[in-house]
């Protein structure tokens, strides 16, 4: 087989995004980390949710599936305990992971499993339109806020600190080369690995826009940010001052969940004998 390229993990179909907007650079770090690490489309596994970042699943190739908005996580749960061989992960917006999602986004990281999952964080609903979202700051206008969002926004990367995440980063979409390392390290790391992925939505926040983002953030790397200790990555995580780190704030290893179920140490489900015969189940059901 031939060595990969990025348009080995490319379909037919254009993309549909705004130009400019965050969610081509997103794809093109996907492609990118995929290929560094040595994937081939069909050992890979992507679960979307619905919106903007969920419409990826048309125009990245790999065995992909659109599922439910806010849903990505417990599908890609269900992939990832029936063949643990495969690489999974699972790509939604902030709307889909800490709005509907949100229960599935702190359940998933208590159990560890080894997925990846990358959020396109935009503070913004986008694709219907341009409504306030989980992560939209204090005072942001929207037709659904159009007095200014009262709500104080999700903190991802502190409730995933909090959830027991052992891979837990923060990357944005402006920032190429970097997010890329982002996303390699947690394609690597074993067990639950997460990367909010900051990106502007050019269309509906004229807020947080490149700019914006540019004047704000640093690289936690370049202030030896210890990345085993949890208090400093708390303490990096809640910062009230105007500065926004980007990085990989805590790193540690936990037992996976599929380490831990005795059923899955030899093959795959997937691969296993049925023991009892489901068929008076699948009457129940039908
Ligand atoms: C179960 C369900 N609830 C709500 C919707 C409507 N809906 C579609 S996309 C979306 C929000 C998208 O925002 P986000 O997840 O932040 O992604 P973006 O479009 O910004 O990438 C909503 C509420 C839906 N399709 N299905
Ligand atoms: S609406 Fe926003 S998030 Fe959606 S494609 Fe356009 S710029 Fe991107």
């Amino acid at each position: 087989m031939t060595h990969p390229s990025t348009q080995t993990f490319e379909t037919s179909q254009a993309p549909t995004w705004c130009p400019g907007c965050g969610d081509f650079a997103i794809w093109t770090i996907i492609k990118h980390a995929l290929v560094a690490l040595g994937y081939q489309p069909h050992h890979v596994v992507i679960v979307f949710g619905i919106g903007c970042a969920g419409n990826q699943a048309n125009t990245l190739r790999a065995y992909t599936f659109h599922g439910l908005h806010g849903r990505p996580l417990p599908v890609a749960l269900g992939v990832a305990l029936a063949n643990h061989h495969l690489k999974v992960i699972a790509v939604g917006g902030d709307g889909d992971g800490y709005g509907e999602g949100l229960a599935h986004f702190i359940h998933t990281i208590r159990a560890n499993p080894n997925i990846t999952y990358l959020v396109h964080d935009n503070q913004v609903y986008g694709l219907t339109k341009g409504q306030v979202s989980p992560t939209s700051m204090v005072g942001f206008r929207s037709d659904s806020t159009p007095t200014g969002s009262i709500d104080e926004p999700i903190n991802p990367i502190a409730l995933a600190l909090a959830a027991g995440g052992g891979y837990v980063a923060r990357g944005f979409a402006g920032d190429l080369t970097h997010t890329e390392q982002l996303v390699k390290g947690a394609l690597e790391h074993r067990g639950f690995s997460f990367v909010d992925i900051l990106q502007p939505c050019v269309t509906f926040n004229h807020v947080n826009t490149y700019a914006w983002f540019y004047q704000r953030t640093f690289h936690l790397e370049d202030h030896q940010h210890p990345t085993g200790d949890l208090s400093a990555a708390w303490r990096e995580a809640t910062r009230r001052d105007d500065k926004m780190p980007l990085g990989l704030f805590y790193h540690v290893q936990r037992p996976t969940y599929e380490d831990q179920v005795p059923l899955l140490h030899g093959r795959p489900l997937v691969e296993q004998p049925l023991e009892r015969d489901i068929t008076p189940l699948l009457h129940t059901l039908s």
